[in-house]
């Protein structure tokens, strides 16, 4: 019997993990070795992220499973959130804290932006979907700013590569994270260049990209001896978290949907090459770098940052757990308020129980009066919401889609899968919830030759891990919530 470790480590926007995976025969099982917190810091009313203390913690992860799990994983990779990068001198030494995507400084830059170049020729170009805080828009702020930061930067790394650069001394740029930046061109390893340099950003800064499954370097002495491990590879797996997520969707075939949950859901279709017209423009959907040449169609919607945001709000009166919110959306009149979940006014409000009162107000729907009918006008909002991707998505691609598959941590709600179920009328499959850890380490099993195909990594995601099957209930009001929520 043949066991392989590899350890992953999972950055998202409010908490970061070291998660060891055990490979044995065609099977894997996950340990969580280590686990943290992950926040915005505010400097000057500026919001960015520590990188130099989530090195300390993915340090600490790797510690952990030397000498408490007595485990020396064969190998290491990072996944993060997209779009967010680090400056580099021309000595690799990184300048300042990178800012966090949901800093003000983007906040005019699209239409900045358009009046250099038609939005309608950005899309075509990068096939991406329009968001303020795309890195396309972050440095064209800092264009615009005449930033002096950007004058002395010798090279960007998106956060992932900026990690593995500091496990390893190899600056690489890997392919899944860069589609995030909307500056390559769709499905390939290149940079739209002529575009970028319209924009004024400086082309020499960003270096080659590598396709995900590589081994880009090893441990630095430095950190091997710190951490008391052997100097193991650094795997660049898909660094981009969706990506490592998609990965490991437990499909058997092509025919499915899925919403990767988390603080975003990401709704979508993985498709052989990018779908870019004029339709998706209008739609806004974006074709992001999947594993193994496959496209990401998909579109963002805010997800639960909307709950995470309320509770955060609340928590000085009252502190929820989760459940406690979902029991109490259960427990409401459905479909009374209902919000458009991805108006630009809940990206980044401060105060989000404010802003959906607001919301509701100036749609003519009075002001929910309750705790419980805020949390439950975002949950009917996010399902209906689903349903209206999903029929854009039908709108534009002939594949036929027979199931939802929800990955992710937001696949242990029960309330809102099978919300969902009802209001698209398909079934729907949720786990694993360890989703974007287990694409991470099956692709360093792949890049280490333990696996060869995506099929072969979704055969072990089936093997290893159970799912929960929700099927659609009938004689519900959600055709006539549908019609509602279109007219918002
Ligand atoms: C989810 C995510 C998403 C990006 C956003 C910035 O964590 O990676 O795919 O669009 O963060």
């Amino acid at each position: 019997m043949t066991t392989h470790h590899f350890l992953a480590f999972d950055l998202g926007a409010s908490s970061g993990r070291a998660i060891l995976g055990t490979l044995e025969n065609q099977k894997l099982s996950l340990t969580e070795v280590h686990r943290f917190t992950n926040q915005m810091q505010r400097v000057h009313g500026h919001d960015f992220w520590n990188i130099f203390s989530l090195f300390e913690e993915l340090k600490t992860g790797l510690k952990k499973c030397i000498s408490d799990f007595k485990i020396q994983p064969e190998s290491i990779a990072v996944d993060t959130w997209g779009v967010d990068f680090v400056h580099l001198d021309n000595n690799g030494q990184i300048l300042s804290l990178p800012f966090a995507y949901r800093d003000s400084r983007t906040n005019t830059a699209m239409e900045d932006l358009f009046r250099l170049l038609p939005k309608e020729e950005v899309y075509r170009q990068t096939g991406i979907q329009f968001m303020q805080f795309n890195s396309l828009f972050q440095l064209f702020s800092m264009v615009r700013d005449k930033s002096p930061l950007l004058k002395i930067t010798d090279r960007i790394l998106f956060m992932p590569n900026a990690l593995n650069y500091l496990f390893s001394g190899e600056a690489k740029t890997e392919f899944s994270i860069a589609s995030t930046s909307q500056m390559i061109v769709p499905g390939a390893c290149k940079w739209q260049t002529p575009l970028l340099e319209k924009a004024g950003i400086p082309t020499s800064i960003l270096g080659d990209i590598i396709l995900p499954g590589q081994q880009i370097g090893s441990l630095t002495e430095e950190v091997a001896r710190e951490t008391g491990s052997t100097q193991i590879p650094v795997i660049a797996v898909a660094g981009h978290d969706t990506a490592s997520a998609i990965a490991s969707v437990p499909a058997e075939n092509d025919n499915f949907a899925y919403i990767s949950s988390g603080t975003w859901s990401i709704f979508g279709i993985e498709t052989p090459q990018p779908i870019i017209s004029k339709q998706t423009a209008a739609m806004n959907f974006t074709n992001e770098g999947g594993v193994e040449g496959t496209t990401r169609f998909l579109k963002n919607i805010m997800g639960m940052w909307l709950i995470q945001e309320c509770r955060r709000t609340w928590a000085k009166e009252t502190d929820y757990s989760w459940m406690e919110m979902v029991e109490l959306a259960r427990n409401s009149e459905p479909f009374k308020y209902l919000i458009d979940p991805d108006d630009s006014n809940f990206l980044n409000p401060g105060d989000m129980p404010a802003a959906i009162t607001a919301f509701c107000e100036e749609t003519g729907q009075g002001r929910p009066a309750t705790h419980a009918e805020i949390i439950r006008c975002i949950y009917d909002s996010l399902a209906l919401k689903y349903r209206f991707t999903l029929d854009q998505i039908r709108s534009v691609s002939d594949r036929p889609i027979d199931k939802i598959h929800i990955i992710g941590g937001g696949a242990n709600n029960h309330f809102l899968n099978q919300l969902t179920a009802n209001v698209t009328g398909l079934p729907v499959v949720a786990g694993p919830t360890e989703a974007t850890a287990t694409g991470n380490i099956l692709m360093q099993a792949k890049a280490l030759g333990y696996l060869r195909t995506l099929a072969d990594i979704r055969e072990v995601v089936r093997e290893s891990f159970e799912v929960t099957v929700f099927s659609p209930e009938t004689g519900g009001e959600w055709d006539k919530a549908y019609q509602t929520f279109c007219n918002l």
